[in-house]
């Protein structure tokens, strides 16, 4: 991912330097005293302490969903657009580029500092009506051009683009999907592969299919086949997606690992790209569990995406496949991801209130706000006197990076905070660079 450069993002790294400078100095004690660091509570904090990114599908007329939007935000550092950067979608009549309902989709996931996966560049399916009329160079040269243009368009944005979807046949023979495609000559994908490469250098360039997780299935064969010869020949391919949908006719193959695990020996990262698995309850939560797994135990396998946030979301809600419920809450599934992950669902943020000592005095308390894979945000309100001293105790490794509306003040170890009025009234906030600990922050209040 690039990093995104605006003059409040250097502030803030500014900001997290000075915060580091000042902490120098009590680290030996801060590591006699501090607590055992705690695990991650969120998807993509647990994932990347794995070294792993966990990214969600996301659709553009849901972003002004708030509870959407949230769960978005605090549990995922990868988004794919579920239809917005199809053909259709972006090219509707020819060289006819509209990048609307994309660009909401991007710009949201670069604003919150999450990678994006792009999906995608040819396919035979989710074709606008003027290709699907086309045949033999004149399709070929289109479906390039569009290949060009959007990779260029989106370049330096986009972590791994999905260049070809689903070219192979299902059942028993091994071959290539009949399309108008494939017709133009067997070349069409690598020729797709190269033009976006030349487009976009920076971006991993993936074949991306479905029924292909199990080891013994033709349909995994073939795919196998072709990124070897890829490999071989020098066509640009980094990635090979599993787009992984289960349900009870189609179950987590118990060779799961063994497909991962021998496409990544072709010298290609793997990744699972649109992972929903039908049921409920803990039968659903196990099979999640052991996708994780799968994953995690294959050093190429650099990230899960599932296809939707809640079952409400998905393509197949009736099946209840995703991770939250209609509601937005967390189900099992949630849970199992997160604890193969290495993560822990027992210590979220929590608003936490100090009374006022003996009746007189000052009320703190603390709500916490907007959260990223490795920050969050915190606000406290003070009632009961405009005179107030705050306390604002960290632990570790938390450190503070950003601060307003308030005077703030450390002690040696950087984890604790004094903090006064500075006219700006009796609301306060800050920033937290978590380093993997989530804990709430305490505060206590005191008149001056
Ligand atoms: O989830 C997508 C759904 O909203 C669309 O109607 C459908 C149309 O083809 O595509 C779905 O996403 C598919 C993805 O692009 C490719 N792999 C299969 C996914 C589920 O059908």
């Amino acid at each position: 991912m690039r990093t995104v450069s605006s003059p409040r993002a250097k502030v803030f790294r500014n900001a997290v330097v000075a915060g580091a400078v000042t902490a120098v100095a009590s680290t030996a004690v801060a590591l006699l005293t501090a607590p055992a660091a705690q695990a991650a509570t969120t998807l993509a904090g647990a994932a990347q302490e794995k070294g792993r990114y966990f990214g969600t599908a996301v659709a553009a007329n849901r972003l002004s969903d708030s509870t959407y939007v949230g769960i978005l935000n605090r549990e995922f550092d990868s988004v794919t657009a579920e239809n917005e950067m199809k053909i259709d979608a972006l090219e509707p009549n020819q060289n006819q580029f509209v990048y609307t309902n994309a660009d909401r989709i991007v710009n949201h996931a670069i604003n919150q500092g999450k990678k994006v996966r792009g999906h995608t560049l040819a396919w035979h399916s989710q074709q606008p009506g003027w290709m699907q009329n086309m045949s033999g160079s004149t399709l070929r040269n289109a479906m390039l051009n569009h290949v060009t243009r959007v990779a260029t368009y989106y370049r330096g944005k986009i972590h791994s683009w999905d260049v070809v979807n689903e070219a192979f046949a299902d059942g028993s023979s091994g071959a290539r999907r009949d399309s108008n495609l494939q017709r133009t000559g067997n070349d069409w994908i690598e020729a797709a592969f190269r033009a976006a490469r030349a487009a976009d250098p920076g971006a991993k360039l993936c074949y991306n299919d479905y029924n292909t997780d199990n080891w013994q299935h033709a349909k995994t064969q073939a795919v196998y086949r072709m990124v070897q010869d890829f490999k071989s020949r020098g066509v640009p391919i980094d990635c090979v997606g599993f787009q992984a949908h289960f349900n009870s006719g189609n179950p987590v193959p118990n060779n799961y690992h063994t497909t991962l695990q021998n496409f990544a020996d072709l010298g290609v990262d793997v990744q699972i790209t649109e992972l929903d698995i039908e049921g409920s309850g803990t039968s659903q939560a196990e099979q999640y569990r052991g996708v994780t797994q799968a994953c995690l135990a294959v050093a190429r396998c650099t990230g899960i995406t599932v296809w939707g946030i809640r079952d409400t979301d998905s393509w197949r809600a009736s099946g209840t496949p995703l991770l939250f419920d209609g509601g937005g809450n967390k189900k099992a599934a949630y849970h199992a991801v997160l604890a193969a992950l290495g993560g822990s669902s027992t210590n979220p943020p929590t608003t936490t209130t100090t009374p006022p000592p003996g009746g007189g005095g000052c009320t703190a308390t603390y709500s916490p706000a907007e959260s990223w894979p490795d920050r969050f945000n915190g606000r406290v309100a003070v009632t009961g006197s405009n005179n107030w001293i705050v306390t604002v105790t960290l632990s570790s490794p938390q450190r503070m990076s950003a601060t307003w509306s308030a005077q703030f003040s450390w002690d040696s170890s950087g984890m604790v905070a004094t903090v006064r009025p500075n006219g700006s009234g009796n609301n306060f906030g800050f920033t937290v660079m978590h380093g993997g600990n989530t804990s709430t922050p305490r505060v206590s209040c005191r008149v001056a």
